[in-house]
């Protein structure tokens, strides 16, 4: 995709192709009033109304269908657009895509229409990457705190932010043009402003970890001895019979993964028992060698074990794998036995499952979900890191009461990190970047 692209229609489906109720086409540029009148046998049709009529190849009907026609620049794209909206099945919708592409538009690459709404200027980059990320989203929690960012919550912040930056700047500016006519600001100014900036980029900045973690969700792996009811737990949290439970010690040998949603999505994850007596078999002894993996790789570690036998040494041997590790000590077995330590639960039972998730959620992610005010992606953190660097050393410089030019080159590249964020300053690169993770026809 190139941002130099003369702006020519393009069309997709809107709806995923499959068996469904109704099936969307959308056709945006200049031509889709054009292409529409050539297929839709119903002449008088009129923008932001329900025009029923037939789409017809020559002669030959292909389905009765609703067009809905949108002028510019008041569609999603800010271009023409027309939907249409046929009977939803895959040969359907694909004979009046074709029948679009026949006549004069292109298939639109992925995010295309998307692109156009951020390049026709209808909603800024942070809009438009929400648009991506409530596709996406693996928890409704997630897709709220995104449809807070398409309402524009962060493009407001970040441009309450920019417009204290711009102010500041147009006075230092001022007084290095005009010497004789305006005053240069107090230093004192200037660091009581650039504190107040760093400390509203903060704010946004501080959802950065729950953000990350609301994406891509968290890795929570199941790591103890042989049999203490490891995969028992895995199946108790996921409400479903996934890992085979026997009573024999070694059961579990491959890692199995399973999403689990506790409001942010989780990776749950169930190992093979770690042990490193002499008789352990080879397969169990990758079983064991997967595990530490998993271990490692884990963003939390529930350690299970068995409430009815007490910690024993090998136990112990476990828990000092995952000394560094942020963990919870779990007593499993607890309906056979009152536990010395840890969280109490029955596997088996289901006793203290709730709870336990309860605890997860919390430890996953150190915030509730309702308070994540700003949700950032990598992308836009790394603006943010930018523009607070540069505030950094201006604030450094007005403190030691440095040249106002030389002050003036950190706010200005401060300022131009925003503008990147925000999409005003925006490279090809960035574009593609961003809308490779669209589906087709958004
Ligand atoms: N009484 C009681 N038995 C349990 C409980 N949880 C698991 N068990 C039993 O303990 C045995 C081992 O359970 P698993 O879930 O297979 O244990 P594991 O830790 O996955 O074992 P490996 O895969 O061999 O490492 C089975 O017979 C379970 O029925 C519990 O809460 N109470
Ligand atoms: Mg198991």
């Amino acid at each position: 995709m190139n941002i130099l692209d003369e702006f020519d229609t393009i069309a997709a489906p809107a709806t995923p192709m499959g068996a469904g109720g109704v099936g969307i086409i959308r056709i945006s540029g200049d031509k889709a009033f054009e292409i529409i009148e050539k297929i839709f046998s119903n002449p008088n049709f009129e923008p932001k109304k329900f025009n029923l009529g037939w789409i017809k190849d020559g002669d030959n009907k292909i389905d009765e269908v609703v067009v809905l026609p949108f002028f510019a620049p008041n569609s999603y794209t800010g271009e023409n657009v027309i939907e249409i909206q046929c009977h939803g099945g895959v040969n359907v919708v694909k004979n009046i895509l074709n029948l679009v592409l026949k006549n004069g538009a292109r298939m639109a690459e992925k995010g295309e229409f998307t692109k156009r709404a951020f390049l026709n200027k209808r909603m800024d980059l942070s809009q438009a990457e929400s648009v991506a990320d409530i596709i996406h989203a693996k928890t409704r929690d997630f897709a709220k705190a995104s449809m807070k960012n398409l309402a524009g919550v962060l493009k407001e912040k970040i441009n309450t932010i920019r417009n204290e930056i711009f102010e500041v700047l147009s006075k230092i500016t001022a007084g290095i043009d005009f010497p004789e006519d305006v005053k240069e600001p107090e230093y004192e100014y200037l660091t009581e402003r650039f504190e107040s900036i760093i400390s509203q980029i903060d704010t946004v900045l501080a959802g950065a970890k729950t953000s990350n973690i609301f994406r891509e969700g968290a890795s929570v792996a199941i790591i103890g001895k042989p049999n203490v009811g490891k995969s028992s737990l895995f199946n108790a949290l996921l409400s479903l019979d996934r890992a085979i439970v026997t009573d024999i010690a070694g059961t579990t040998r491959d890692v199995l993964r399973e999403t689990l949603d506790l409001g942010i999505p989780v990776t749950l994850v169930d190992t093979a028992g770690i042990r490193e007596d002499g008789d352990v078999s080879t397969v169990e002894k990758i079983g064991i060698e997967y595990s530490k993996q998993s271990l490692e790789e884990a963003d939390l570690v529930l350690f299970v074990y068995d409430a009815s036998k007490g910690l024993d040494n090998e136990d112990k041997e476990v828990l000092k794998l995952l000394e560094d590790k942020n963990h919870i000590i779990i007593a499993n077995k607890s309906d056979l036995a009152e536990p010395e330590a840890g969280v109490k639960i029955s596997a088996l039972k289901g006793d203290g499952i709730s709870e336990l998730k309860d605890l997860l959620t919390r430890k996953v992610c150190e915030i509730e979900p309702e308070n994540l005010e700003f949700v950032t992606n990598t992308r836009q953190q790394e603006c943010l890191k930018k523009a607070r660097n540069a505030m950094e050393q201006a604030l450094l410089a007005a403190k030691i009461n440095e040249l106002q030019d030389l002050i003036s080159i950190d706010v200005k590249s401060a300022l131009l990190a925003l503008d990147e964020l925000t999409g005003e300053l925006v490279t090809d690169n960035i574009l593609d970047n961003i809308f490779e993770n669209f589906c087709i026809g958004k």
